[in-house]
């Protein structure tokens, strides 16, 4: 039997380990009213703004909706209102998380451990902050949920927001591994393009906020990670790389 090829796990925070973003948009909407906007994201609305990766990206897309324009000025994310309103939305963000309102998806730790035990190395590659991702696996995970990831790639490592694929190809960069050595796991069609462009086979597991959006490119697409097996991971990227090699 031919030695499996695959050596990293790399996983999407918000949506791919944890259903975040009923938090984030509750701590949106009451970082709106602490900045005295009346503002009001209901899900209808923040399902069409979740194109835009990047809570201050997001913030920023909206103000440009409002005022007629397709897409936000570079200049607007920086704008003082927009970073004070984010300020505020990850502390309400982390106080949320930190109280243990938002658990891990289905199979997501059994998965992690399994991964761990059968020697493959884990990643992180996402366009949220290091504040919510320690907000949210130290609150799932324990306060040493750190030593399970030998690289952390976040919006502050990497600030071209997905679907660029800067936050995988710096994953990959400091893994020191070849796409092929991997798989990636996402929950949104901008996470999968990111990954995608980072030549990594992806699993996509949706949530509410993404089911519907484009996954034609993904591996997989499945309900969740429950159940789900290393030697099925492993089976499931060796076949895809062999049908890779074979020619058209
Ligand atoms: C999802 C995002 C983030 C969150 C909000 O990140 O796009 O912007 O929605 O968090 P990913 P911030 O799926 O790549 O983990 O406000 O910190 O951006
Ligand atoms: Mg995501």
């Amino acid at each position: 039997m031919i030695p499996s090829n695959l050596r990293a796990l790399i996983f999407d925070v918000d949506g791919t380990l944890a259903d975040t973003e009923g938090a984030h948009r509750a701590s949106f909407n009451e970082a709106f009213a602490q900045a005295g906007v009346d503002w009001h994201w209901y899900e209808p609305l923040y399902n069409r703004l979740l194109e835009v990766s990047g809570g201050k990206e997001r913030i920023a897309h909206f103000m440009a909706l409002k005022d007629g324009l397709e897409a936000a000025p570079e200049q607007w994310v920086q704008d003082p209102l927009v970073q004070r309103i984010h300020e505020l939305k990850t502390i309400a963000y982390d106080r949320r998380v930190r109280a243990g309102k938002v658990a891990l998806r289905p199979g997501v730790r059994e998965l992690i451990e399994s991964a761990l035990d059968s020697g493959l190395r884990l990643a992180i590659a996402t366009t949220t902050t290091p504040i919510n991702i320690d907000a949210l696996l130290s609150a799932s995970l324990g306060t040493d949920w750190m030593r399970r990831f030998e690289v952390i790639e976040n919006a502050r490592t990497a600030p071209n927001k997905k679907p660029h694929p800067q936050v995988y190809l710096q994953a990959l960069a400091r893994l020191q591994l070849e796409a092929s050595q991997c798989l990636a796991f996402e929950d949104s069609s901008n996470g999968l393009r990111a990954a995608t462009a980072a030549g990594l086979a992806t699993l996509v597991t949706p949530t509410r906020f993404t089911h519907g959006q484009d996954f034609s490119s993904a591996l997989r697409v499945l309900p969740s990670l429950q159940g789900i097996t290393i030697a099925e991971l492993r089976h499931c990227h060796d076949k895809h790389l062999l049908a890779c090699a074979v020619p058209a």
